[in-house]
């Protein structure tokens, strides 16, 4: 079952063909998604318009590998119907489609160093849903879950995050002193672990994520799509 929503950001003059282009752009998800909530953010960061349209990836009813294959979300549907996924190839794309806000430098180390910020907070994300799925997956058997492989996958959330405080350092943002879609992933990875492993109670020893948590918490893209 999918519900959809249109998500305009505020008012602003674009060309028509930008017009054109992001309000025929749906993408499928579910509001708790954390690689949702990236392109979300992204979409509100670039002020682009889409309709947000509900799934439920985990039920047994969803339709989602109809539009891609993987059966995952984030998944966007382009103008001419055309899906897009994974959430990194979505990001990287809208941030093609406007010159506001631009998330991800064009060239060269700047370039790289974004998307490696990116990957570490995706795979931060990977290893935390792989290790909360061992333990919750409805359709696994008590005696199928395994300790080992749970403590294998928070390892490396636990890593993850060891990297991340060392490498934002006393910096504003993560990749310097501008805003990216480095700061955007990490925020995302940070939420998640806030919504689903509270207990873990990352701020008390990462003091430099918890500062930028901060300050990314207070953006407009961030409240909205909390
Ligand atoms: N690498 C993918 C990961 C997407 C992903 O894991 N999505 C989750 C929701 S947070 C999902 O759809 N899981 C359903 C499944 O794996 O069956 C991306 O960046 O978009």
């Amino acid at each position: 079952m999918r519900r959809s929503h249109t998500t305009r950001s505020n008012a602003r003059p674009i060309e028509y063909f930008e017009s054109f282009l992001t309000l025929h752009m749906k993408l499928i998800g579910s509001l708790t998604s954390p690689f949702v909530r990236k392109v979300r953010i992204v979409m509100a960061e670039k002020k682009l318009d889409y309709q947000l349209v509900i799934e439920e990836v985990w039920s047994e009813s969803s339709t989602i590998s109809q539009s891609n294959p993987l059966g995952q979300v984030p998944c966007l549907i382009m103008e001419g119907g055309e899906a897009l996924f994974d959430s990194r190839v979505i990001v990287e794309y809208l941030d093609t489609l406007s010159p506001v806000g631009k998330l991800i430098p064009s060239t060269g180390r700047e370039r790289a160093e974004v998307k490696t910020w990116e990957a570490l907070a995706d795979g931060l994300i990977d290893a935390s849903i792989l290790a909360r799925q061992e333990k919750r997956w409805p359709m696994r058997k008590e005696s199928e879950r395994s300790s080992a492989w749970i403590d294998r996958q928070m390892g490396k959330v636990h890593n993850s995050l060891k990297a991340m405080e060392k490498g934002l350092g006393d910096k504003v943002y993560c990749s310097g002193i501008h805003f990216s879609l480095a700061d955007i992933a990490l925020g995302c990875a940070l939420g998640y672990l806030d919504l689903r492993f509270e207990e873990l109670d990352w701020r008390e020893s990462h003091p430099e994520l918890a500062r930028l948590y901060e300050k990314l918490s207070t953006r407009t893209s961030f409240v909205e799509t909390r």
